[in-house]
């Protein structure tokens, strides 16, 4: 039977709290109508795709937007897997103390757990902001791996500001990095993370992903400048930007236009 579930997996010690949601068809609550009318044995038999989706910087897997694209997916007969990475919602580590490569650590991880899973067709992975980065780098070192990706509203340029001496709306001399750096909700952020950042190069990431790419962006984004999509986007081998007019980073004013931009691209990607 396919149940959705909620469970952790080991990334050398560290916990990782993911959640595993299949569409209705598949999952405890089939209608016995339609496409979801067959056998318990074909059930198992049937093969899906599954999109992994990441929450980005404070961020978790409940936020409105992450469950949001969730159930769109679901809707279009995806299973979805949702992560939490390092020091992030109920996963291990502090938040102080995540860098970027910790989390490629973890998503290598979550990748490799979900090529066991034997229901599995094609893979796809989803992340938003930070995690939209983390999802361009992923997709680099899982090119082979990766049927497409779905970077909304990526950080992209977290590497090259931190090397420029800018995070989080401070400046600082990028030679001499600060202890740490506020990072609102009561959190703070360890020179580590900036220190790791600093390493990573998102255009030899781009270069080495030449698979369909879904960029969404909110053009108000105040957090993520809506342009460094648009530059992302022009250098990748095969991307689509989708601009959502006036929006925010979470997408406050149009998330249905980001689902909708989400479910054409999931559609059309079924087909290929
Ligand atoms: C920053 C701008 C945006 C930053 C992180 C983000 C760590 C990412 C936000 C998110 O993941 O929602 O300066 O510094």
């Amino acid at each position: 039977m396919r149940e959705n579930r909620e469970f952790f997996i080991s990334d050398d010690g560290i916990r990782l709290h993911l959640k595993l949601d299949f569409p209705r068809e598949n999952g405890g609550e089939r209608t016995g109508k339609g496409r979801g009318a067959f056998s318990a044995e074909t059930e198992e038999a049937e093969k899906l795709p599954l999109m992994i989706l990441v929450h980005g910087f404070t961020g978790d897997m409940e936020e409105r937007h992450i469950t949001a694209v969730q159930r769109t997916a679901n809707e279009e007969g995806f299973a979805v897997l949702r992560a939490e990475m390092y020091g992030h919602g109920r996963s291990g580590g502090e938040f102080r103390d995540h860098t970027l490569m910790k989390w490629i650590g973890n998503i290598l991880t979550v990748i490799d757990y979900a090529r066991t899973l034997d229901f599995v067709s094609d893979l796809y992975l989803c992340g938003h902001s930070q995690g939209g980065l983390l999802t361009m780098l992923a997709a680099a070192m899982e090119r082979d791996r990766l049927k497409a990706i779905l970077p909304l509203s990526p950080a992209s340029m977290i590497p090259e500001t931190t090397r420029q001496g800018e995070l989080l709306g401070f400046s600082f001399d990028p030679d001499h990095i600060p202890e740490e750096l506020d990072a609102g909700k009561s959190l703070t952020i360890g020179e580590n993370y900036i220190r790791a950042a600093q390493l990573i190069d998102v255009d030899l990431a781009i270069a080495r992903y030449d698979g369909p790419v879904l960029i969404v962006h909110g053009t108000g984004d105040q957090s993520v400048p809506y342009h460094y999509s648009e530059e992302a986007a022009a250098k990748y081998a095969d991307a689509r930007l989708v601009p959502i007019p006036g929006d925010t980073h979470c997408y406050d004013l149009h998330l249905d236009q980001v689902t909708e931009a989400v479910r054409a691209f999931l559609r059309e990607m079924k087909d290929r």
